[in-house]
């Protein structure tokens, strides 16, 4: 992931101005950099170390003036939040879209405004790509493949298992099914049901409770779309007097401190890295929009997958 030389070094003269004006890095005209950032809301542990990342990195003393706004999981207050960005003329707006649908139009006042659009994390619907320059996240389609790639590398042909999907049209869900149902077609495994669990514990409890009832000792395994997920459903299948881990096998997607936690303990058997500390490439990736540098169309953050031994190596120092 790297930015044009020009940019790197426009960045780097204005950290050095900013360090000799006591402690924050204003661009090349000593004044900070105005960026607006809409965030989805706060519905799992990944999204609050993303914020945390994003906030960290965007903040006056590294030379930008931020204005956040959590969107409380309402895509209206998404949109709101952009067209209030638009409003107060801010330099950047940096957007973590909610679902892929939504967007052309106040996109489309941003691009009227001459104000540049970065995404992070998500995406969204491909006709509306010329209304963003950059995307700073990782790759979900990759992600969903690996915990096919899982499954079909330690279950049986015939195997049966249930689906806890991420929010219904977001990049996220969409992206991991489309890779996951990739990997896993002609390799004999049947998916009993799938269902929206929204990316939250919450969610994920109550699905995968429904699921018991609906198809009982028939499930075999389970794959969860985010950690949160299949923590909520660890909670119901221990209330039906099953094993998670044993009599259901479960794999998740994120990485976060507490799904690798379970993992270790056996109540979980693989866990997909799903990267949120994307802040330090988007402040570089708006720090080079700003000073009129090219950019790439996308900045794709490594991501990789843990079983217990492996997350028993990081646990002690993870950073999320
Ligand atoms: C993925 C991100 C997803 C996470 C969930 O980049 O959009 O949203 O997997 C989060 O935990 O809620």
């Amino acid at each position: 992931m790297t930015i044009t030389r020009r940019a790197m070094l426009g960045g780097a003269l204005a950290l050095a101005a900013g360090g000799l004006a006591g402690c924050t890095a204003a661009d090349a005209s000593g004044s900070l950099i105005s960026v607006g950032f809409a965030q989805t809301g706060a519905e799992s542990t990944w999204r609050a170390a993303n914020t945390v990342s994003l906030r960290n990195a965007l903040s006056r003393r590294n030379g930008f003036d931020l204005m956040f706004i959590d969107s409380q999981g309402r895509q209206e207050n998404e949109i709101a939040a952009v067209r209030s960005f638009v409003t107060r003329g801010v330099d950047v707006i940096v957007l973590a879209p909610m679902v892929e649908s939504g967007w052309h139009d106040v996109l489309d006042e941003a691009r009227r405004a001459g104000i540049p659009v970065v995404l992070e994390d998500r995406g969204i619907d491909p006709s509306d790509s010329s209304l963003y320059l950059s995307r700073v996240g990782d790759d979900f389609r990759r992600e969903g493949g690996l915990a096919a790639k899982w499954i079909i590398e330690t279950a049986e042909p015939g195997t049966r298992i249930v689906e806890l999907l991420g929010t219904t049209g977001s990049s996220a869900a969409l992206d991991r099914s489309a890779g996951f149902d990739r990997v896993i077609a002609g390799h004999g495994i049947r998916i009993l049901d799938a269902q929206d669990g929204g990316f939250t514990r919450a969610g994920g409890k109550e699905v995968m409770a429904a699921f018991l009832e609906k198809h009982g000792d028939d499930i075999q395994l389970l794959f969860a779309q985010n950690d949160d997920m299949g923590l909520g459903a660890i909670e119901a299948i221990t209330a039906a007097g099953l094993e998670p881990g044993r009599d259901i096998r479960i794999v998740t997607i994120d990485g976060t401190r507490d799904a690798l936690t379970e993992l270790v303990a056996g109540r979980l058997n693989q866990v997909v890295q799903c990267n949120p500390m994307l802040g330090p490439r988007v402040a570089s990736v708006v720090r080079a929009v700003h000073a009129g540098a090219t950019v790439q169309r996308q900045y794709i953050a490594a991501d990789r997958v843990f079983d217990a031994k492996a997350a028993k190596g990081v646990l002690a120092t993870w950073p999320y």
